[in-house]
């Protein structure tokens, strides 16, 4: 018998509300073997998803970054040479001070976003930014539209415990493809299922991995989710399951709502969502006649420029129901706000400026171009320092963030695991550790549980992390603050009992810790998180946001009622086709895109197109097509599909540029317009033109 094989415990760091507790196989002291999830966590519950269950190719993937490097060739060539420690740093620091020199400390942009949610390896660089007076970074690549939207109406970002999907009659999949995202979700509604017969609903653009699974598969039109929600509670009060008597006690306006809802008929929602009526009456009927159903909002129906608006329409059917009242009923989207961490010490929040400009990482394209506007009348940004992010792929206007990039009075310094499309535009690259080589704390945005990922293997080659680069940045730049001079293990410590934790040896050896509020707090039966304790089907969009979100630009039109607003990318004769980009399995990001088993899993870039609609433009599956809209165009793969309503395509994943054939990845179509009413991605609200290539 082989000896038994020495297991670490560890928290997946990856950008996935799951946020697995984990158990990996430690070979040697440098690498892992297996990686599985954790049986006692009971959110994880034993199951991973494959990607990570592989994680061994990531890890020890022969093109990890191991060394720092100085680029020798023309910016984007990917010419390098291999650097020291001291050389590559004093490089970036003379870079970073000439910027701050001329241009002022706010022509420097720190940038980041969620390579990794360890807390101190992604925010630690925020104590670096408002130590020095660095311009700020508002974060709305993913969560600004879908946390508006939801916190608009419950007043918390919070919800029903998560794991009583298992105890649902009914689970309602919105706007999430949690097989391929989040498939803990799919553990736990499958038990109600199998346990209770419970039904399982999703709702998505694309007939995909979790409509498949689905009892009830509703597959609208990109943007129409408002439309479904409202004839969907129009029929709920039309046929007596509105609970009227806990909407007297709990709601803010359900007589307004209720007469508001009058002209929004299952009729007028078909028109606009491309579902029958008979599918919106039945999901009505079947959310109305089972109070235990449990709404799993996810983030990719919020994706738009009526995303925000979509979201709260959509939680305000829970309101309506009153299913809230029930173990295994309510609505859930992300737990932030159980979590009351004290951010002081990781992200400097004592040394913040509050006059610093807030520049919107989703518009980095007009950014660089020097928009005054996107630069908020500042100074242009002259020296960029990137670490967890991607934004050469997954930036929206991907035509303007590459002529950004390739700026030759921009001084570039990127922090990286992979020789990304990002890192290959830098002037000095830096190599980064991964999660299972720093130790970290994680809480799960799907969940309730804070956990630990201590160091499990040796650090390979010359790779740092996050925090030690952080923290030899800032005494190099002479940045004064006293988390510089700690270790990670003490600002988790502190940042634990500051929080109201237990201290990092408590959760050292219970290797998490469950945060779930009690039953009536989560199902906020002791009042919604709003001043007057109601859910609010009327939304003030000025002020229900969740703390540090910053700017807001509500326009006028922005409905205060749940309703369809028709402010989506709308198809015309120059653009009759609408994309949405939705996430592949097997990459996560642009994560991923670079291990052998993922490659092999997605193939290449593709574009879903429906039989009839294919056949229209003369092109067949392996065809080339030719995607075009204002913002530019790339060619790209037929794939026939009739999973889709006509006129919508699907093309899974942000894929790395040089995967598409004209060097240019599918964000190159996506437009970098803010959605209302706090910014936001329009990753799934692009209307294009198809021609035969
Ligand atoms: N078309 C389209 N575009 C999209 C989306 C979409 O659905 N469609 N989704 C959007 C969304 S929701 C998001 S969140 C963004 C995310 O897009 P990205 O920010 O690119 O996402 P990730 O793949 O999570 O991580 C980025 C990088 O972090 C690096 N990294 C990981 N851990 C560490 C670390 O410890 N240190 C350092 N220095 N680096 C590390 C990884 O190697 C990786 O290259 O993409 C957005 N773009
Ligand atoms: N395998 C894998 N896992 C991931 C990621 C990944 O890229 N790959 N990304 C991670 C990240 S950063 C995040 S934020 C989460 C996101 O996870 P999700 O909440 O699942 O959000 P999205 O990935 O944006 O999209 C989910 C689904 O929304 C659909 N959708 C698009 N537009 C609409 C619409 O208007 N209405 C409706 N009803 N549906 C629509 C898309 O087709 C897609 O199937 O997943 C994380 N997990
Ligand atoms: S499901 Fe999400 S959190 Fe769990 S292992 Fe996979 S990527 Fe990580
Ligand atoms: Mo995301």
């Amino acid at each position: 018998m082989s000896a038994p094989v020495k297991l670490a415990y560890s928290a997946c760091p990856h950008d996935c509300p799951s946020t697995c507790a984990l158990e990996v196989e430690v070979l040697t002291p440098e690498r892992i073997g297996r990686v599985r999830g954790a049986k006692d966590n009971s959110y994880t519950d034993g199951v991973i998803c494959a990607k990570v269950a592989r994680y061994a190719e990531r890890v020890h993937h022969p093109d990890r970054l191991m060394h720092p490097m100085i680029r020798t060739g023309p910016k984007g060539s990917g010419e390098f040479r291999q650097a020291t420690w001291d050389e590559a740093m004093t490089m970036a620091v003379e870079g970073i001070q000439a910027a701050d020199r001329e241009f002022g400390t706010e022509s420097v942009w720190p940038y980041f976003y969620a390579g990794t949610m360890g807390l101190v390896m992604r925010d630690g660089i925020n104590r670096l930014r408002h130590s020095m007076g660095y311009s700020q970074m508002h974060s709305t690549f993913c969560v600004s539209m879908a946390f508006a939207g939801f916190v608009v109406g419950t007043g918390k970002l919070a919800g029903a415990d998560p794991r009583e999907m298992a105890k649902s009659d009914c689970v309602v999949i919105w706007g999430t493809n949690a097989v391929n995202t989040q498939v803990n979700v799919m553990t736990h509604a499958m038990k109600a299922r199998k346990e209770r017969g419970a039904k399982i609903v999703a709702i998505d653009v694309y007939r995909n991995g979790t409509i498949d699974q689905a009892d009830m598969g509703l597959v609208l039109r990109p943007g129409s989710d408002g439309a479904l929600a409202c004839a969907v509670m129009h029929v709920l009060f039309r046929d007596g399951h509105a609970d009227r008597e806990y909407l007297a006690q709990y709601a803010d306006d359900p007589a307004g709502l209720e007469a508001h809802l009058q002209t929004r008929t299952p009729e007028w929602a078909a028109g606009i969502t491309g579902l029958s009526v008979e599918e919106i009456e039945a999901f009505a009927t079947l959310v109305g006649t089972t109070p235990r159903t449990f709404f799993r909002l996810g983030y990719g129906f919020t994706r738009g420029r009526n995303g925000a608006v979509n979201m709260h329409a959509a939680s305000c059917i829970a309101a309506v129901t009153g299913c809230w009242k029930h173990e295994g009923g309510g609505a859930f989207h992300n737990n932030g706000a159980i979590y009351n961490w004290d951010r002081t010490l990781i992200e400097g929040l004592d040394a913040k400026r509050r006059h610093t400009r807030i520049l919107d990482q989703s518009r980095i394209g007009q950014i660089l171009a020097g928009d005054a506007d996107a630069l908020k009348g500042g100074p242009p940004v002259k020296a960029l320092f990137i670490q967890n992010t991607n934004p050469m792929m997954v930036a929206p206007d991907l035509s303007r963030v590459h002529a950004g990039f390739a700026r030759e009075d921009l001084f570039t310094v990127v922090h990286e695991q992979f020789m990304t499309d990002t890192a290959k535009m830098a002037d000095v690259v830096l190599p980064a550790t991964m999660f299972l080589e720093h130790t970290d704390i994680y809480q799960g945005g799907g969940h309730q549980h804070v956990l630990l990922g201590p160091r499990a293997i040796e650090v390979p080659g010359e790779c740092r992390s996050n925090h030690d680069v952080i923290c030899d940045l800032a005494r190099r730049l002479g940045a004064e603050h006293r988390g510089f001079d700690m270790t990670v293990e003490e600002i988790i410590d502190e940042t634990l009992k500051a929080s109201g934790l237990p201290d990092f040896e408590t959760l050292k050896s219970s290797r998490w810790i469950d945060v779930q509020p009690d039953f009536e707090t989560s199902h906020y039966l002791k009042g919604f998180g709003h001043a007057d304790g109601k859910f609010h089907f009327k939304a003030d969009w000025t002020t229900a946001m969740p703390r540090g979100f910053g700017p807001k630009g509500v326009p006028d039109d922005m409905p205060t009622f749940p309703d369809y607003w028709g402010r989506e990318d709308k198809a015309t004769a120059e653009h009759p086709f609408r994309m949405a980009t939705s996430p592949a399995r097997s990459f996560l990001n642009s994560s991923f895109t670079e291990t052998a088993g993922s490659k092999k899993k997605e193939g290449r870039p593709a574009v879903k197109l429906h039989p009839l609609d294919a056949e229209k433009l003369g092109v067949t599956n392996g065809d080339l097509v030719r995607l075009s809209n204002r913002n530019g165009a790339t060619r790209i793969h037929v794939e026939c599909f009739d999973g889709v309503q006509q006129g919508i395509v699907i093309v899974e994943s942000v894929w790395p540029n040089q995967a598409f054939v004209d060097g240019i990845g599918i964000n190159v179509l996506t437009s970098a317009e803010p959605g209302a009413p706090v910014g936001g991605g329009l990753f799934h609200d692009t209307a294009v033109n198809i021609e035969k290539a």
